[in-house]
């Protein structure tokens, strides 16, 4: 029988690097899209790159003329868009790009795969960000409330290209509007990372301290390898929906300092409030966290706590990795990071 074809964008991200072997073990011809000049890659998208695994063409959702291309000569049975601008802080400073990749480049995505086969299923990386400062939990009924461009952007992405295409022409266009995700291979500008990886420094003597933005921001934290799943599986339902994924669960970024920290021994003890807080290991006395205002963005989503009810009924998805498993995974990892990186 001749293999379904998928096409990746984003495939170099961190979902990129856990969807694509679940594809792979399903059976599909994988498709990627990547651009010229691309960030580091995750090793395992390298792994795959030099066993021929996955057949890789060069492009950008900014440039429609490449898409275009690459798409006739594909024709993909199925589409997941998770290429994105997606740091939050990144599109204040640069919305016109932000919108470009995730707002206009959705939508050439969108046309061109339609265009070449008009049965195409596509997958859309939507995110917990649209419901901004709306009342949690937040669910598929939540309405929107975006703080940010990147928020903004996703939106009318998720408005226009998904539901739209869905309601007007009925094609198979979902959305899986997931919280936020984390693992070893999360970008290291990301807050979670961002600990992990400078405490493994602080514990081995090569870092004086970790300077942080709000410490009170709460999230809805959950594993990346759980996420893809949910993603795979919305691609494989009947009918096309929408589907919040999310753990249930939120924790302060205050919280996963403390958690992680006590990993490498240290307590730590917090002084002084807002801008002037500080947090001093408690054995040493010396400050390990600072609050820098240069982290903090001009406008905050505080709280968030997603329910994933429907997905938990629909689709009979259930994460598997605690919010511990998560942080001990994350600092384990960076601390055998650390030791190869540093030659220690
Ligand atoms: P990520 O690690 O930042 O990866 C982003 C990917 O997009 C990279 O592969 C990047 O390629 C690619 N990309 C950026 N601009 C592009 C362009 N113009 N054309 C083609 N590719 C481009 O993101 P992630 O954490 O894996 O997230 C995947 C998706 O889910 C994103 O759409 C994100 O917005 C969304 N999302 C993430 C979370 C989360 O918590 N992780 C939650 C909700 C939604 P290069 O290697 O070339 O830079
Ligand atoms: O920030 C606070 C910050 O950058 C989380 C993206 O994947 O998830 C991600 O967006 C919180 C914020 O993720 C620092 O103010 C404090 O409240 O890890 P983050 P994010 O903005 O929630 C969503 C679901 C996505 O869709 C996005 O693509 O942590 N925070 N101090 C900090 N954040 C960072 N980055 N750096 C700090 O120093």
């Amino acid at each position: 029988m001749k293999k379904k074809k998928v096409f990746v964008t984003g495939i170099t991200g961190q979902d990129g690097s856990y969807l694509t072997p679940i594809l792979l073990d399903a059976g599909y011809e994988v498709h990627a899209l990547v651009r010229l000049r691309g960030g580091d890659r995750p090793v395992i998208i390298d792994d795959l790159a030099r066993e021929k695994k996955v057949i890789f063409h060069t492009g950008s959702l900014t440039d429609l003329s490449s898409l275009s291309t690459i798409l006739e000569g594909v024709r993909p049975d199925e589409v997941y868009n998770l290429a994105a601008q997606s740091h939050v802080v990144s599109s204040f400073k640069s919305p016109v790009e932000t919108w470009d990749v995730n707002y206009y480049g959705l939508g050439r995505l969108v046309n061109e795969a339609l265009r070449v086969n008009p049965d195409v299923r596509i997958y859309q990386a939507s995110t917990s960000e649209m419901f901004g400062n709306s009342p949690a939990p937040q669910s598929e009924n939540t309405p929107f409330d975006p703080q940010s461009p990147y928020a903004m952007s996703k939106a009318m992405a998720h408005t226009d290209f998904i539901m739209h295409k869905r309601a007007s022409m009925g094609a198979f266009a979902v959305s899986g509007i997931l919280f936020n995700h984390e693992s070893p291979r999360r970008g290291r500008d990301f807050v979670t990372r961002k600990i992990t990886f400078s405490l493994a420094k602080i514990a081995f003597g090569l870092q004086e301290c970790l300077e942080l933005g709000n410490l009170n921001a709460v999230r809805d934290w959950g594993h990346a390898e759980d996420y893809v799943r949910a993603m795979f599986m919305m691609l494989q339902q009947d009918t096309p929906e929408d589907y919040v994924i999310a753990s249930g669960e939120s924790h302060s970024v205050r919280d996963f300092v403390e958690i992680a920290a006590q990993y490498f021994g240290i307590n730590i003890a917090w002084e002084g409030e807002g801008k002037a807080e500080i947090g001093r290991n408690k054995m040493t006395g010396k400050i390990v966290v600072k609050v820098n205002p240069e982290f903090y963005r001009p406008r905050e989503v505080n709280f968030i706590q997603g329910d994933a009810t429907k997905a938990h009924t629909k689709l009979g998805w259930k994460p598997r990795y605690s919010f511990s498993d998560i942080v001990t995974e994350m600092v384990k990892s960076d601390q055998e990071l650390v030791r190869r990186e540093y030659k220690l």
